[in-house]
C-alpha cells in the first residue's frame, strides 16, 4: 500500500490542557436514555455519525462493521416485539440468573422496550466475522469486537456530541434482529441504539462515576500520585 504524510495537528499545551478538559467535561455529560420522544432525527445527521463511527481503527484494516439504521415504524413494531418476546424470557421467564437481576434492579430495567417504537432511529451494529471480495473470496476479520467496540464508542460520542441521545440496548439473543433486518450469516448484531432526543422531563438512574483512582493505575514517577 503506498503511504502519504499524516498532516496531525500541532497543538500547543496549554490549548492540549483546554480541549482535554473541555472534552472531559462534553462526554461526562452524556448519559444513557431509556425514554424517547418521537421528535424526528433528520437521516443526515445518523449518517453523520455512522461515518464519525466508522472511522474507528479495526484489525488488518477490515472495518468489520455493518450499521443498519431503521427509520420504518412497522420495522420498528417487529424489532419490538421480538425484543420484547426475549425480554421477557430474561426477566420473567428465568433466563436470567438471580444475581443478574439484582445487578440491574438500580437501574430499574425491565422487559418493556417501548423505546424501541417511539426513538425515530434505531442502529444495529453488526460485527463482520469475513467478508467477502469482489472476486467471491471469504477473507476471515481479525479483532472484531475489539473494532466494532471502538466504532460503537466513537458513535455514541458522536451522537452525544450533536445533541442527540442513545442507549446500548442489548437484547439476548440477538439474533432475531439479522433475520428482521435480511443480514447475511457473516454478521452477528452486536449492540442495538436507538437514535433520538429524550422525553421532556427524563429521567436517569442517580450514578456515580469511578474517580480516576478507581479506574486507573499509573507506574510513572511523574504520575498523579508520583513518588508517593
Ligand atoms: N438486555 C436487558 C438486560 C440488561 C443488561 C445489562 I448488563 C444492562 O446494563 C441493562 C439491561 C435489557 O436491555 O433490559
Amino acid at each position: 500500500m503506498d503511504s502519504i504524510c499524516y498532516q496531525w495537528e500541532r497543538l500547543d499545551e496549554a490549548e492540549q490542557l483546554r480541549r482535554a478538559q473541555d472534552f472531559l467535561s462534553e462526554v461526562d455529560r452524556r448519559r444513557s436514555v431509556r425514554h424517547f420522544s418521537d421528535r424526528p432525527v433528520p437521516r443526515e445527521l445518523v449518517e453523520l455519525a455512522i461515518r464519525a463511527a466508522s472511522t474507528a481503527p479495526s484489525g488488518a484494516h477490515r472495518q468489520p462493521w455493518t450499521f443498519v439504521a431503521v427509520g420504518d415504524k412497522d420495522l420498528q413494531r417487529a424489532i419490538r416485539e421480538a425484543a420484547e418476546r426475549e425480554e421477557r424470557a430474561f426477566y420473567e421467564e428465568g433466563r436470567a440468573t438471580e444475581e443478574w437481576l439484582r445487578a440491574l434492579e438500580p437501574l430499574g430495567t425491565d422487559w418493556h422496550k417501548e423505546f424501541l417504537e417511539t426513538a425515530p432511529w434505531l442502529v444495529v451494529v453488526f460485527e463482520v466475522l469475513a467478508t467477502q471480495t469482489a472476486e467471491g473470496e471469504k477473507l476471515r476479520n481479525y479483532y472484531t469486537k475489539e473494532s466494532v467496540g471502538i466504532a460503537c464508542g466513537i458513535f455514541i460520542t458522536a451522537l452525544h456530541h450533536m445533541g442527540l441521545s442513545t442507549l446500548t440496548h442489548t437484547p439476548s439473543p440477538m439474533g432475531f434482529l439479522r433475520e428482521l433486518l435480511g443480514r447475511p450469516s457473516n454478521e452477528r448484531p452486536f449492540i442495538l441504539f436507538p437514535v433520538g432526543y429524550p422525553v421532556a422531563d427524563c429521567r436517569v438512574p442517580d450514578l456515580r462515576r469511578k474517580p480516576l483512582e478507581e479506574v486507573a493505575v499509573f507506574h510513572d514517577p511523574t504520575g498523579p500520585r508520583g513518588g508517593a
